[in-house]
């Protein structure tokens, strides 16, 4: 049987059934019920924040993020990223402007972003890439001095802390993915956390179709909201979070172990101070040095049927969709990492043959 990427956590079918008995009671299964109440209670305990709001999926609550700060102009972002984060920014009428990354973490490099700065940018959007939290302390100074506004893509950084702070208070709004391929999912489905009220008020409207009251339809919103048996989902995983991340921490450092000291293979640098939720496993190949390229490796891993993933290729600034745009040139920092990387398979229950098998693969194969 193929291994692959990740596989979807999920809680005791049993447990499930229960937690969503009270819904055929009820026959209540969407727009904002119960079940959703309680989850966003939960989401605000779990991540120390005072205001969070529920969305169908990460990619809505980054777009309607957006949306409800009422952002005009250029918004400085990064192209080292899921198509998602670039996308929200055009969906939005806006213009992304490309910073590139450090090589080390793949987060924004934030020595370059004010050379990016004209009278037009509006704000910044960086993305904690794998995990990695970004310099939340550089990009809010440098945002300050120059009043913009900070959104993060926090889809891979569920539950983490840097210096003891939660990943959901850094910026006026943090946005996360529930989808199924990550930590924590609620099959599908995302959050915004937030500061400022009346933001809070904006997301509400945007999600619903801009409805304030029975009568009154003062904003001109679509339909993002969570439905009952996606937030019953949340509910039931988030109970088994810590050990499904304590599982995941045996596995990464497993890999960790044995793939360090291969030559051209080059793993992320983690930060001590950050709380780490394991939610992926990125290897970079230095094709002269291991004597492969990365998709030379892709292809024996594939043979082996170890479906690995070249998250992120390619970066978005050299999306088809953009074509003529945008030039990954800018970026080549960016671009380099979307030539080396593989994302190998990462999931709470990987075997440990498993990964003794792909790390002996990965070790073999180099010259
Ligand atoms: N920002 C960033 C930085 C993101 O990475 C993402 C999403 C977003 C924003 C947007 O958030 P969402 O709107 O998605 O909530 C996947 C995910 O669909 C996407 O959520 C994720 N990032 C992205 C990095 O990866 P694909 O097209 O690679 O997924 P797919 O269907 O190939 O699945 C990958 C593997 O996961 C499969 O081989 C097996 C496993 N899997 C998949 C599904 C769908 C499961 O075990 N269960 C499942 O139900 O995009």
């Amino acid at each position: 049987m193929s291994v692959l990427v990740t596989r979807s956590s999920m809680p005791p079918m049993q447990e499930y059934i229960d937690e969503i008995s009270s819904i055929w009671d009820s026959h209540w299964l969407t727009n904002m019920g119960e079940k959703h109440k309680e989850l966003q209670k939960r989401l605000r305990d779990k991540l120390e924040v005072e205001n969070i709001e529920l969305f169908t999926n990460g990619h809505m609550a980054i777009e309607m993020a957006l949306q409800s700060l009422e952002l005009t102009g250029e918004v400085i972002t990064t192209p080292y990223t899921f198509v998602s984060t670039t996308h929200a920014i055009v969906r939005n009428n806006l213009t992304p402007v490309f910073c590139d990354v450090n090589p080390d973490d793949c987060t924004i490099d934030v020595n370059k972003i004010e050379q990016l700065i004209t009278d037009k940018t509006t704000a910044i959007m960086p993305v904690h890439v794998y995990g990695n939290i970004c310099d939340v302390d550089s990009i809010q100074e440098i945002a300050d001095r120059h009043g913009l506004k900070v959104i993060y893509d926090a889809a891979h950084a569920f539950a983490e802390k840097k210096d003891g702070v939660s990943v959901g208070r850094f910026g006026d709004v943090s946005c996360f993915s529930f989808h199924a391929t990550k930590v924590f999912n609620t099959i599908e489905g995302g959050a915004a956390c937030y500061k400022d009220p009346k933001v809070g008020e904006k997301l509400y409207q945007l999600k619903n179709f801009g409805i304030k009251n029975e009568e009154t339809i003062n904003g001109i919103g679509a339909n993002a909201k969570m439905n009952e048996f996606c937030a019953a989902m949340g509910i039931c995983n988030l109970r088994h979070l810590d050990d499904e991340i304590k599982k995941r921490k045996l596995v990464y450092e497993r890999y960790v172990e044995r793939l360090a000291k291969i030559k051209g293979i080059r793993l992320i640098n983690q930060s001590s101070k950050v709380d780490f939720n394991y939610a992926y496993f990125p290897i970079f190949v230095d094709a002269e040095k291991y004597g492969h390229d990365r998709n030379e490796l892709y292809e024996v891993l594939m043979q082996h049927d170890i479906i690995s993933r070249k998250y992120f290729y390619p970066i978005t600034n050299a999306c088809d969709c953009y074509s003529g745009r945008f030039n990954p040139n800018d970026t080549p920092i960016a671009l380099r990492l979307s030539n080396e990387v593989i994302t190998l398979p990462l999931y709470a229950d990987l075997d440990d043959d498993i990964v003794e098998m792909i790390c002996n693969i990965i070790q073999s194969y180099s010259v």
